[in-house]
């Protein structure tokens, strides 16, 4: 007797990434930085193919923010207006402090980014130190927030198998994870590599891929053939392609919705991501 394939197999979570810490407002007016304009773009890229959204926030002068009081109206917002898996980021920017970055937890999102280890940012450094890493993903567990394990570089594998061997698995008990490639400092955005990095993954954990800025198609092209799921979104790229700029998070949706038609593995709903990932149901 097989046993039952899990919820959503044959098709591909995509998670839009609409906003990010890094890209500027008045550079880029497509980019959804108040709450109406996250919600919107939530509602949209849910209408076009996404089951979860990777959200940062920024303050009334669209800086990067971690301030609690928007978070907590941030994921109300966004559950009452969508049905998307709400992961808020836990990796804020590259300024923000330790303290703050743990405090997002109390803001109870479904689920949270977790990057396991610290990597070169273009000239910047983000910073993801051991007894940090260890620190969140035990508060996770003890907040019920399924962590996704952001994974820029090989060693940050490394540092997922230690995590998984001395705390044991995540609350809802699958690992998925999310190789984010073509950082500036971090692993290459290419199919060789995206391999390479799968295959040192945790057996039975699933992952998807982020290709940033030029990247995003290389890697949307070797993830679907590879089995793997899909994020984008403006936090990773603002060209749609050379010359022209990204018109909304939504069409970066569509386009790697028409992809997974197109790879045979369609778009998985919203309540099939939660049964995937193990996200209670927060509505
Ligand atoms: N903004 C980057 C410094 C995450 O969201 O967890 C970190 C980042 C990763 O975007
Ligand atoms: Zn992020």
């Amino acid at each position: 007797m097989t046993a039952n394939p899990p919820a959503g197999a044959g098709t591909t979570i995509i998670t839009v990434a609409p906003t990010g810490a890094e890209a500027e407002k008045a550079r880029h007016p497509a980019l959804p930085v108040t709450l109406e304009e996250l919600v919107t773009a939530g509602r949209d890229c849910e209408a076009a193919g996404a089951s979860v959204i990777h959200v940062h926030i920024r303050d009334d002068e669209a800086r990067p923010s971690l301030d609690l009081v928007r978070l907590k109206d941030t994921v109300q917002a966004l559950r009452e207006s969508t049905t998307l898996v709400v992961q808020l980021s836990t990796g804020g920017a590259v300024t923000d402090d330790y303290a703050d970055r743990l405090a997002v937890l109390d803001s109870a999102p479904d689920a949270c980014s977790l990057t396991c280890g610290t990597v070169n940012f273009g000239d910047e450094v983000f910073m993801n130190p051991w007894p940090f890493i260890r620190e969140l993903y035990a508060l996770s567990k003890e907040r019920h927030v399924v962590p996704e394990f952001e994974l820029f570089d090989l060693g940050h594998v490394a540092t997922l198998h230690r995590l998984l061997d001395e705390l044991g698995p995540p609350h809802g008990g699958h690992v998925h994870c999310d190789l984010v490639m073509g950082v500036p400092g971090g692993m290459r955005g290419d199919a060789a590599t995206l391999v390479r990095a799968v295959e040192a993954l945790p057996a039975g954990s699933t992952w998807s891929a982020t290709g940033i800025g030029r990247a995003t198609l290389p890697v949307i092209f070797a993830a679907l053939s590879a089995g793997g799921h899909l994020r984008v979104g403006m936090e990773d790229t603002t060209s749609y392609a050379r010359g022209r700029p990204v018109a909304s998070n939504a069409e970066l949706v569509q386009r790697a919705a028409a992809l997974a038609e197109v790879a045979q593995r369609p778009p998985m709903r919203p309540y099939q991501a939660r049964a995937f990932l193990g996200v209670g149901n927060h509505r």
